[in-house]
């Protein structure tokens, strides 16, 4: 299509290249980070998710030699050739990922497809040419991984995919090619090598990864620019990292959103709603936030409160904030046509919403009955939305929630045509969809972040790429089946690989009925995940930590004690999240990439990287094996040690999920209390796993932006184990206020220690040590 290079110059960080049938530009961000554009579309990268490209002024060199261009960075080679034809290579020259130069074949489907689709059966397409489309040889050692939020297993080789942002209410099957984000993002783990490719494109896009042709791999579009990213690693952290730096890292949250949160669509009125707050304090059971799904508004108008139900809901909001709970309440983006509704008069008055091609705001179906969209392609509009928060936020609201923003809508789909403004290039649905709830968040992000000046917590149901930088997501309506926490692990590893580390799925599932059993594993793994939230459907049955037997409740308390204990800990990795982009759960290969036993691990995961997760996920199981990479791994419960490098099998009774800890770490804990704030935690508690090994602790005042100037801690806890014990306790940043006291309590371990240079002898494992100890060195 392009023909063949007729000349090419180099100017700043580019080199254009004048084809016969068109430009081309390869673009260097970064001496590992190469951009591979044409504009098909727009003269520039108009990105949604790339919000201020930050380019590193770095030496390279291009010639041309023998009918191709080179380019040359201290990392990579990229060679392109006629038909713009791209090829990577490290800086020694092995092929790291190179265009595929024959004509896609895809695999035979036989017989007649009519005959199945008589049965009821769905039909796959078999051969479609797109607009845009970048095919890859598969040089046969490939895993895929990423693509935001899939269905199936952790490694994509061998299925298809597409990006279109979709609510489809049928329990999420291998068979779904698209769910509620788009995240347009892959890395592909090679034999010692791994690169990410980032295809910045709003329109449908489509993602092959070997499954029509085992000899290549494609990424595809409707529409748009011709616009990638090449992202090298050769570590997979280096890709995270790299694709991070470009769509931005999950910010530092407030601490209380790492706490434990109920909800249930239905918490209506508002004293159900206090009684359910009411019986997390009497069980003792910890939680920090209440969630108001969509029964709380008046005739399902956002922005408002039902007067009946929730009459008086500032004093219910006060209730709750005098007992530990923070409230989120659900905001959708439709807005009821209702005459004399503040929402919609403003919207039309100023014309915000989207409309039909001849200009006329375009009406649909959601919650409220007839409802319109607001334009949130539109910055005049994003800010209308923004103020808008204040309304929730100054009855007490601690976070917002937004739903069916895909968009979703209950008469058929959003026709191509509607009319987005699309800051000043105005567009069509085609290229809006899959970014609506991508600005919809971001909207609600600054709305918040400017009226409370505090770190802002919004909820989501649909992204595009770089949502993590306003939004914490969760995987939308799963369904209380052990297929679907099955699911849920390469689910959110893949999501937390494409950049979204804050993220979750209903714990109990959402859908159908759970069982105390399913319950109680699926909180054991909702305690590793970063958004622990408990939420379930309408008219399910009810699925508190008490709703089943006395067991079930007993396990709900003890994990979700767990994660409070662990709260310092999932901050510290929030707090280097923010700094590195790595996620929180991670595949086991992110640390363990030479070791090929990890590569297709779906049912156990990195905590951070000193704890492994290995939950139970299916009915009736008591048993599994797990496989411990390199290294000593101590079981958390018993303290037993296990040489790695090898598959174990662990007992695991229904109170069980196996977890372990890695020889030589540190794990900052707190003591319990039910909500964060109940107590000021004057006492770090560090849980020590003697070995060799580092650790840093963060600290600040777990709410405000005040860290940014400077006002947190950062401790550095180093450990080495010679004849004996040795750990220094330093503090490398200091900012905010010191704890009072440090408990060290030491597994598996029965010598002496000496703690900054002193000794000291330990009482049952354990030590106390008053904060001087930081002075005296
Ligand atoms: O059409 O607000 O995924 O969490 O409870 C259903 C009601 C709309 C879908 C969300 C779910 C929420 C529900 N919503």
């Amino acid at each position: 299509m392009f023909g063949k290079i007729m000349f090419y110059f180099v100017k700043d960080n580019k080199l254009e290249i004048q084809f016969e049938n068109g430009k081309g530009f390869i673009e260097v961000i970064k001496d590992d980070i190469i951009n591979v554009f044409s504009p098909l579309k727009y003269e520039d990268h108009f990105s949604r998710a790339i919000e201020g490209l930050k380019i590193i002024k770095t030496d390279f060199h291009v010639n041309y030699n023998n009918d191709c261009l080179i380019l040359k960075t201290d990392k990579l080679i990229v060679k392109i050739h006629d038909d713009f034809k791209v090829d990577f290579f490290d800086k020694d020259g092995k092929i790291l990922c190179e265009d595929y130069r024959e004509d896609r074949k895809p695999f035979i489907r036989r017989g007649n497809g009519k005959i199945a689709e008589g049965e009821g059966i769905k039909i796959e397409e078999n051969f479609r040419k797109y607009k845009i489309e970048i095919v890859k040889k598969m040089q046969g050692d490939e895993y895929f991984y990423g693509l935001g939020e899939k269905t199936g297993h952790l490694n994509k080789r061998g299925y298809y995919y597409e990006m279109w942002n979709t609510d489809d209410p049928r329990p999420h099957v291998e068979s779904f090619v698209s769910l509620y984000k788009s995240i347009p993002f892959f890395i592909t783990l090679r034999e010692n090598a791994s690169f990410g490719i980032f295809f910045d494109n709003t329109f449908k896009t489509y993602f092959d990864m070997g499954k029509e042709n085992e000899k290549y791999y494609y990424f595809a579009a409707d529409d748009g620019n011709l616009d990638y990213y090449f992202i090298y690693g050769p570590k997979v952290t280096d890709v995270v990292e790299g694709y991070t730096y470009l769509t931005g890292k999950t910010p530092l949250p407030q601490l209380w959103t790492l706490g434990y949160q109920q909800s249930r669509w239905s918490y209506s009125p508002k004293e159900r709603v206090l009684e359910i707050a009411k019986t997390f304090r009497e069980k003792d059971i910890p939680c920090d936030v209440i969630h108001l799904d969509i029964d709380y508004m008046d005739g399902y108008r956002v922005f408002t409160w039902d007067k009946v139900a929730f009459n008086n809901h500032k004093e219910m909001i006060k209730e709750l904030k005098d007992m530990g709970f923070k409230v989120v309440t659900i905001i959708d983006p439709g807005v009821k046509k209702d005459k004399g509704y503040f929402m919609y008069e403003e919207g039309l008055k100023y014309g915000y919403f989207a409309t039909d091609k001849d200009g006329i705001p375009y009406i649909n179906e959601v919650w409220p009955g007839e409802a319109l969209y607001p334009d949130f392609s539109d910055e005049a509009v994003r800010r209308w939305w923004a103020e808008k928060q204040k309304i929730m936020l100054q009855d007490g609201v601690a976070g917002i929630w937004n739903d069916m923003n895909e968009p979703a809508s209950f008469k058929g789909p959003l026709p191509e045509d509607v009319q987005f403004k699309n800051d000043g290039r105005p567009t069509n649905h085609l290229e809006i969809h899959n970014v609506y709830g991508h600005l919809m968040s971001k909207a609600t992000y600054e709305g918040i972040k400017d009226y409370t000046n505090k770190r802002p917590f919004v909820i989501t149901r649909a992204c595009y790429a770089g949502t993590q930088k306003y939004s914490t997501v969760w995987t939308g309506d799963n369904h209380s089946f052990w297929e679907h926490l099955r699911m849920a692990v390469p689910m959110l590893l893949n999501l937390g690989l494409s950049g979204i580390a804050f993220c979750g799925t209903d714990v109990g599932g959402f859908q159908f009925d759970a069982t105390g059993e399913l319950l109680s594993r699926w909180v054991q793994l909702g305690c590793f995940t970063p958004l622990f939230r408990n939420h379930s459907c309408i008219h399910t049955r009810d699925q508190e930590p008490w709703a089943f037997d006395e067991k079930t409740e007993e396990i709900n308390r003890k994990y979700i004690k767990l994660r409070y204990k662990l709260l310092p800990y999932v901050y510290d990795l929030m707090y280097q999240c923010e700094l590195t982009g790595l996620p929180l759960m991670r595949p086991l290969f992110l640390h363990y990439q030479d070791d090929k036993n990890t590569y297709e691990l779906n049912d156990e995961f990195l905590f951070g990287e000193n704890i492994l997760v290995a939950p139970i996920l299916e009915q009736g199981k008591n048993i599994r094996a797990v496989y411990l990479p390199e290294g000593t791994w101590i079981d958390y419960w018993t303290k037993e040690e296990y040489e790695g490098g090898k598959y174990i099998l662990k007992e695991a009774p229904l109170d069980i999920c196996p977890i372990f800890i890695k020889k030589g770490s540190i794990i900052p804990n707190f003591e319990e209390q039910n909500y964060v704030g109940q107590k000021k935690m004057n006492k770090l508690i560090l849980d020590i796993y003697p070995g060799d090994g580092a650790y840093y602790h963060y600290k600040d005042d777990g709410e405000s932006f005040e860290y940014k100037e400077g006002k947190y801690n950062l401790y550095k806890i180093s450990m080495r184990l010679k004849d004996i014990l040795e750990i220094n306790i330093e503090k490398e940043h200091d900012g905010y206020d010191d704890y009072e006291e440090f408990e060290l309590i030491v597994s598996n371990y029965n010598g002496n220690v000496v703690v900054n240079s002193k000794q000291y002898k330990l009482d049952q494992g354990v030590i106390t040590l008053q904060k001087e100890i930081l002075t005296k060195k």
